[in-house]
C-alpha cells in the first residue's frame, strides 16, 4: 500500500512533520492504526536498524528516524484498542547501579520500540532491588540492563541474584549489553542473551520470546 510506504520513507529520513502529516492523512482514508504501526513505523524502523548495523547509518541518524517514529506513534498510539496494546510484549530496560551513562540505552529503547515492544525505561544508576520491583510491577518478560563501565558490569551479575532471591528468575529473560560486555560475561553471570548494538538487542528479544 502506497501511504504506508511512504510513512517508512519518511521515517527513514527522519521527516517527522513528514511522518506526522501521512500517518494522519492514512487515517482519514480508513488505514487501521495497527497496520500504520507495523506496516509504516515499524517497517521504517527495521530499515533504519539494518543501516545502523551496516553503518550505513550512525547514532545521530537513527537518533532522528526514532524522533520521527514517536511523532507518528504519538498520532496513532490513542486509537488503539485495549487488545492491540496489550499485545505488545514488555521490556524493562536501565543502565545498571553506579553507572549514568545512557546514550546507548536510550538507542536500544527507541529499537525496540521500533521493533514493536513496549518499554519500561527506568533510568540510569539503578539498583538489582529496582529492577526486581520493576518486573514485579509490570509482568515484562524481558529485562534488559546496559553497562559501560567495567566497574558496573558486575551489577548484572547482581541483578540477576536478586531475581533469583525474589523468585522471579525463571519469568524472566535477561538481556545484557553496553560497550564492554560480551557474550562471554553474559554467559558467566548466567545471562540469557547478549547483544552488541542497539539493533541486535532487537533481533536478540525477539528470539527470546519466542523460546
Ligand atoms: Co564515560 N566512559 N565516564 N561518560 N564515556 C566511557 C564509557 C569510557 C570508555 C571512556 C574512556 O575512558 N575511553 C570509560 C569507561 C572505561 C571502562 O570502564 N571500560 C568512561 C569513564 C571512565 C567515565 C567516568 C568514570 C569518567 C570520570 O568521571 N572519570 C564517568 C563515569 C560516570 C558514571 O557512569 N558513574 C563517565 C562519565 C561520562 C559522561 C557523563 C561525561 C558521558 C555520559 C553521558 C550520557 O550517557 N548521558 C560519558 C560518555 C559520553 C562516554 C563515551 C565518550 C561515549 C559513550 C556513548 O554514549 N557512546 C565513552 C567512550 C566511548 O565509548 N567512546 C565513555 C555511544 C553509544 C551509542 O554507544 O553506549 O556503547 P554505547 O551503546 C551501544 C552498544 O554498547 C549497545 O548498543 C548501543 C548502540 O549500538 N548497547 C546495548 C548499550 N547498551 C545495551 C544494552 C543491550 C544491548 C546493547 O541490551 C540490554
Amino acid at each position: 500500500m502506497g501511504e504506508l510506504s511512504s510513512i517508512s520513507e519518511a521515517l527513514i529520513k527522519g521527516d517527522a512533520n513528514k511522518v506526522k502529516k501521512l500517518a494522519e492523512a492514512a487515517l482519514k482514508k480508513g488505514v487501521k492504526p495497527i497496520d500504520i504501526i507495523n506496516k509504516g513505523l515499524i517497517s521504517g524502523m527495521s530499515v533504519v536498524g539494518e543501516k545502523f548495523k551496516k553503518n550505513e547509518f550512525y547514532v545521530p541518524e537513527v537518533l532522528i528516524a526514532a524522533r520521527a517514529m514517536h511523532a507518528g506513534m504519538d498520532m496513532v498510539k490513542p486509537l488503539l484498542s485495549k487488545s492491540e496494546i496489550a499485545a505488545a510484549d514488555k521490556v524493562v530496560i536501565g543502565t545498571v547501579k553506579g553507572d549514568l551513562h545512557d546514550i546507548g540505552k536510550n538507542l536500544v529503547s527507541m529499537m525496540l520500540e521500533g521493533g514493536g515492544f513496549k518499554v519500561i525505561d527506568t533510568g540510569i544508576d539503578v539498583s538489582p532491588e529496582k529492577f526486581t520491583q520493576a518486573i514485579k510491577e509490570s509482568k515484562a518478560p524481558i529485562l534488559a540492563l546496559s553497562a559501560l563501565l567495567t566497574t558496573t558490569m558486575t551489577s548484572m551479575k547482581d541483578t540477576i541474584q536478586a531475581l533469583k532471591k525474589a523468585g522471579l528468575r525463571k519469568d524472566v529473560k535477561v538481556m545484557v549489553g553496553g560497550a564492554p560486555l560480551t557474550q562471554k560475561y553474559a554467559d558467566e553471570i548466567g545471562a540469557d542473551g547478549y547483544a552488541p548494538d542497539a539493533s541486535s538487542a532487537v533481533d536478540k528479544a525477539k528470539e527470546l520470546m519466542k523460546g
